[in-house]
C-alpha cells in the first residue's frame, strides 16, 4: 500500500483529527483514487479501532472520535468524485436500520452509488421500517439498501421485509443488506434479497437489479 494511504490509516487509528485533511489532500495530490483512500485508509483504520475497542484498549469516546475523523475528510473525497448522471440508473433508498446509529459504511455506499448514476434517497440512521416503506410508496423507489452493524438490531431487517409484504410491495422491492454484522446466512434468515460485503458489492448488486428491472432509462 502507498505510504500516503498508510498515513491516512494511521491517522484514523491514532484519532488524529488535526492531521487528516492534510493527509487526505496529500493522497489526492499524488493521484490516489478516492475509493482507495476509503478502502485502505478509512475502512482499514476503523477496523483497527474496532479491534482496540474490543480488547478494551479504546473506549466509546474513541469510537466516536474515529467516526469524526473520517467524517471530517469525506467531503474532500466527495468533491473529487464524478457526480454521475443522477436517476439514470434509478432510485435507491438507503438507511441504517432502526436501533443502529452507525453511518459511515452507509455513507460510503451512498457516495459510490451516487457517483455511478443512482439517485440516492438517504434516510439516515435509526430508521423505522414504516419510514422506508412510506418513502418507497411516495417516490416509486424499488431498490432498498439496509446497513446494520449491531447484531442486537438485525431484527429490524426483518421488520422492513414484513412491512414491505404488508404494503403489497414485497414482490417489487429489492432489499439488499450489508454492514459488519450481516452475512449471506443472515440474508436468508431475515428474508432479504441480497447481501453485499463491501460498498463495491452494493454497486454490483444494484446494477444487476437495475438492469433486470429495466430501471435503466
Ligand atoms: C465507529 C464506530 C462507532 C461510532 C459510529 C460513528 C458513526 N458516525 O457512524 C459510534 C461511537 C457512534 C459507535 C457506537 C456504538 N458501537 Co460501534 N463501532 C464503530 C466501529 C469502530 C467502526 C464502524 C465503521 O464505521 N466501520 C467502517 C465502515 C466503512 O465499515 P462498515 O460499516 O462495515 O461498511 C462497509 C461494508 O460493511 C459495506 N456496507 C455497509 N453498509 C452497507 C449496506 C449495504 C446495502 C451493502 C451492500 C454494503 C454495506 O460497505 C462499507 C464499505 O465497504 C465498529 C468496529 C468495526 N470493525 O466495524 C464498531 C462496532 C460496530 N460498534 C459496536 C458497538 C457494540 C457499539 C455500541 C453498542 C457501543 C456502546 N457500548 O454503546 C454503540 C451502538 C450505538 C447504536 N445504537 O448504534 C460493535 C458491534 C458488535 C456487534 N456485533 O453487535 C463493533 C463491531 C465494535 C466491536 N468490535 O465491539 N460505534
Amino acid at each position: 500500500m502507498k505510504e500516503s494511504v498508510e498515513a491516512v490509516c494511521s491517522a484514523v487509528v491514532d484519532l488524529d483529527i488535526d492531521a487528516i485533511l492534510d493527509l487526505v489532500n496529500a493522497c489526492l495530490e499524488e493521484g490516489v483514487l478516492p475509493l482507495e483512500i476509503v478502502e485502505h485508509g478509512f475502512s482499514k483504520g476503523l477496523a483497527v479501532v474496532g479491534e482496540r475497542f474490543e480488547t478494551g484498549e479504546y473506549f466509546l469516546a474513541d469510537l466516536i472520535m474515529a467516526g469524526e475523523v473520517v467524517k471530517e475528510a469525506m467531503p474532500l473525497l466527495e468533491a473529487k468524485m464524478n457526480p454521475g448522471d443522477a436517476a439514470r440508473r434509478g432510485k435507491v433508498i438507503l438507511a441504517t436500520v432502526e436501533g443502529d446509529i452507525h453511518e459511515i459504511g452507509k455513507n460510503i455506499v451512498a457516495f459510490i452509488l451516487s457517483a455511478n448514476g443512482y439517485e440516492v434517497i438517504d434516510l439516515g440512521v435509526d430508521v423505522p421500517a414504516s419510514r422506508i416503506i412510506d418513502t418507497a410508496l411516495a417516490t416509486g423507489a424499488r431498490l432498498v439498501g439496509l446497513s446494520a452493524l449491531l447484531s442486537t438490531m438485525v431484527g429490524s431487517i426483518r421488520n422492513v421485509v414484513d412491512s414491505a409484504s404488508a404494503a403489497g410491495l414485497r414482490d417489487s422491492l429489492r432489499v439488499v443488506i450489508g454492514g459488519a454484522c450481516t452475512s449471506e446466512e443472515l440474508k436468508k434468515e431475515m428474508g432479504a434479497d441480497a447481501y453485499g460485503e463491501t460498498a463495491i458489492d452494493a454497486l454490483r448488486i444494484f446494477n444487476t437489479y437495475s438492469e433486470a428491472d429495466n430501471h435503466v432509462r
